[in-house]
């Protein structure tokens, strides 16, 4: 086993802001070891009153929208605005392509340099679940370390998106001005959980199809009025490259973030948050410790392959198999 500091020191390193201690934390979260998740939940509790001063920003887009560059830029300018800003990168493809780490780490590269910054990449493996989990503690030890905004990046494919929103208080979606079908690439479902809509590289030739998708978007988002939120979604142009946009949408977070405050969706959202997370806690660690019973193991083991060939009704095994677990 890794050398491991005592609950003490992560908490004293952590809330005196050192970023070493931090990532070694982040380090224990991700641990699959019992003791590990133990000693990272309890240091989690330890800190809570510490906890969620920060704005949390949900990050997402297509592959290749610019979302770490985005991230870069962004996150340059809340640093010269005197804001403390950690990145946590949650990548399910990051497993497949763990190059996309690296590429990210280079495009991240003055952020990553920047003391008053974080940047911490997704852990690889375990289901979405409980990258979900991990992420959510990973958020809470960045908001005990200090930082005061943290950007949640995530690739937009289909179910992260949803993990992710039910983490952040202001879910953005990075999207491009494609030719023709603008509205088709993306599905309406991702659209209708954004707080924004940035159409992105807005620069050069692409300014001019960027103006036309920003007013289609708009048109398309009439459909959603104010809701109990006291907000409707915007749409903003930006360019990471020249930095067109960027105050803009800061300006509007903090507007979001004033109005629903103002309406008490900001902490109602948090409080359902928590549930959700709790839900998520109970049937992960009740998963792994079904799968770990050595009667049910044994069972599976025996009966799995008549369910594979399609002689045993998976119901009547998983039935079996619970029965089994709760005796
Ligand atoms: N023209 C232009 N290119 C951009 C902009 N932002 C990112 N890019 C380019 O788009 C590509 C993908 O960017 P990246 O940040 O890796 O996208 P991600 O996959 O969403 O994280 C890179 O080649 C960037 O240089 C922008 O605002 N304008
Ligand atoms: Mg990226």
């Amino acid at each position: 086993m890794k050398k491991r500091l005592s609950l003490e020191e992560y908490a004293l390193g952590i809330r005196s802001g050192n970023r070493v201690v931090l990532s070694q934390a982040i380090t224990l979260v991700e641990s699959s070891l019992e003791a590990d998740q133990v000693l990272a939940s309890a240091l989690v509790q330890e800190l809570l009153p510490n906890t969620g001063q920060s704005i949390r920003i949900g990050i997402t887009g297509v592959p290749g929208v610019g979302k770490s560059t985005f991230i870069e830029a962004f996150g340059k300018m809340l640093l010269d605005l005197g804001k403390k800003v950690a990145v946590l990168a949650v990548d399910p493809s990051s497993q497949l392509t763990k190059g996309s780490i690296l590429g990210d780490k280079t495009r991240m590269e003055n952020l990553a340099l920047d003391k008053r910054a974080f940047i911490r990449p997704s852990p690889s493996g375990g289901t979405l679940g409980g990258v979900s989990g991990k992420t959510r503690e990973a958020m809470l030890l960045c908001e005990a370390a200090g930082f005061d905004v943290i950007l949640i990046e995530t690739v937009g494919v289909g179910q992260s998106e949803t993990v992710v929103k039910s983490m952040v208080d202001f879910f953005l979606l990075l999207m491009l001005s494609g030719a023709g079908d603008e509205l088709q690439g993306i599905k309406k479902g991702i659209m209708e959980m954004a707080d924004m809509l940035v159409i992105h590289k807005a620069d050069g030739d692409n300014l001019e199809a960027a103006q036309k998708a920003k007013s289609n978007y708009q048109n398309a988002l009439h459909l959603f009025q104010e809701n109990q939120k006291n907000w409707s979604p915007k749409v903003v142009l930006a360019s990471s490259v020249t930095g067109m946009g960027l105050s803009q949408i800061w300006t509007l977070m903090q507007d979001y973030e004033v109005k629903v405050k103002s309406s008490g969706f900001w902490e109602s959202n948090r409080s359902d948050q928590r549930l959700n997370w709790l839900e998520d806690q109970i049937q992960e660690l009740l998963g792994r410790a079904f799968l770990q019973n050595p009667q049910v193991k044994q069972l599976l083991h025996e009966e799995k392959s008549k369910v594979k060939s399609g002689k045993l009704h998976p119901g009547v095994l998983a039935h079996r198999l619970i029965d089994l677990f709760l005796t």
